[in-house]
């Protein structure tokens, strides 16, 4: 891989499953990377670890700062401090029935969170007369109840407070980009999963939970709706993406997906499957605690402008996410061969 010297990379959500995957990549490109975490009374830095070097020695590239997106100063003095080339805003209170119960705050970190990066990115380009490229982490969610397949011409149709959220982030930053002429970017990602994504997110439960089963230590799964369709594709490509939307020559918006749809009860049934257990039905139960108030019913991505104008296309296809996910949950549980 062709290595970039000296360029350094602001990175807020790096403990996060595609912050600790877009550090890797920076770091593999030659970049600098900085990274924003928040102080919790427990470790919140176990994806990016294995990249954290000892602070004492001296090539270090890779460097953590306390910060909160809810904290407009600090934000603002790491800006001035770090003098960053690119910004990437993936911070976020990103679970969405989660936004049911704490919408304010969901408002406050993943809406105008955003908000306060753009203002004290602007504030630094004027100051510092210095040019910064800003990354926007948008969501398909904010296509919400309109039909599939989305892309950049569709409509919003928000259907929880994380997507509205998410909405004022994305306006924002398009406002930013013309009011401004910042070089500032949304990439509408669709759902991306991985061995790293939280527990709590349908795919990670369910992979977790199929691991669990098979070594005794659960014996049911239990689950919301399973006839909400998503496009699931692999985090690590999707960092890619995120990266080459700041190396073009002029800012846009793109959404980034597979352009494959399947649903929750598809991965449930695939991913019984590939460890093994046979019919999922004996082991998955409902719970009418994990539906939404509204919901998401299908979400299918049309990719066309990313594969013209950033040569992106999705490579690992459904059944090999959960594999990949099912066998890295099996590795946890011990069990090293699913053949
Ligand atoms: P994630 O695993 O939930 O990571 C979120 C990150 O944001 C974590 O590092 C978290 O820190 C940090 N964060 C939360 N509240 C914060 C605050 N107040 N101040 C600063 N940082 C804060 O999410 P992800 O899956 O990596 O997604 C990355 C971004 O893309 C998010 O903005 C998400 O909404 C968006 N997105 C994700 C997907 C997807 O399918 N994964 C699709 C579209 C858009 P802690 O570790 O301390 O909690
Ligand atoms: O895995 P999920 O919680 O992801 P969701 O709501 O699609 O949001 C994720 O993707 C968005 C991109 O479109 C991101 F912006 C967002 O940050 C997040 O990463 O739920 C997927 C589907 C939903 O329809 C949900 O109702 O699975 C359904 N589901 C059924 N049972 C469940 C469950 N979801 C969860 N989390 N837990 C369940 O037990």
């Amino acid at each position: 891989m062709k290595k970039i010297k000296n360029k350094v990379a602001l990175i807020f959500g790096v403990t996060g499953q595609d912050g600790s995957f877009l550090a890797e990549l920076l770091l593999d490109k030659g970049y600098e990377v900085h990274g924003v975490i928040r102080r919790a009374s427990t470790f919140n830095t176990s994806r990016i670890n294995h990249i954290y070097e000892d602070p004492h020695t001296t090539d270090k590239r890779f460097f953590l700062h306390y910060g909160d997106l809810a904290d407009a100063n600090t934000i603002r003095k790491l800006l001035y401090m770090i003098m960053p080339d690119e910004i990437y805003n993936l911070g976020a209170q990103s679970h969405v029935r989660v936004s049911f119960d704490i919408p304010e705050y969901t408002a406050n970190v993943t809406g105008v969170g955003a908000l306060r990066v753009l203002e004290a990115a602007k504030d630094y380009e004027e100051h510092m007369k210095r040019k910064v490229k800003f990354y926007q982490a948008s969501s398909s969610e904010m296509f919400g109840a309109t039909p599939p397949p989305q892309n950049e011409t569709s409509s919003f149709y928000p259907r929880s407070p994380y997507a509205a959220a998410k909405l004022f982030a994305y306006n924002m930053t398009r406002n930013y980009r013309e009011a401004y002429g910042m070089f500032a970017v949304n990439g509408i990602l669709f759902n991306h999963e991985s061995e790293r994504r939280g527990e709590t997110f349908v795919t990670r439960k369910i992979t977790r939970a199929v691991a669990r089963i098979k070594v005794g230590k659960e014996k049911k799964l239990f689950l919301g709706n399973l006839d909400a369709k998503r496009d699931w594709g692999y985090a690590p490509e999707y960092m890619e993406a995120a990266w080459r939307m700041l190396q073009t020559d002029r800012p846009d918006d793109y959404v980034i997906g597979t352009g494959e749809s399947h649903s929750v009860r598809e991965f449930v049934a695939e991913a019984f499957r590939v460890a093994g257990l046979g019919n999922w039905k004996k082991y998955v139960g409902f719970d009418s605690r994990y539906l939404r108030p509204t919901e998401v019913e299908s979400l299918i991505a049309d990719t066309r402008k990313a594969k013209k104008k950033l040569g992106w296309k999705a490579k690992v296809t459904f059944p090999e996410l959960v594999r990949i996910m099912v066998e890295a949950d099996c590795r946890e549980e011990g069990i090293l061969n699913l053949e």
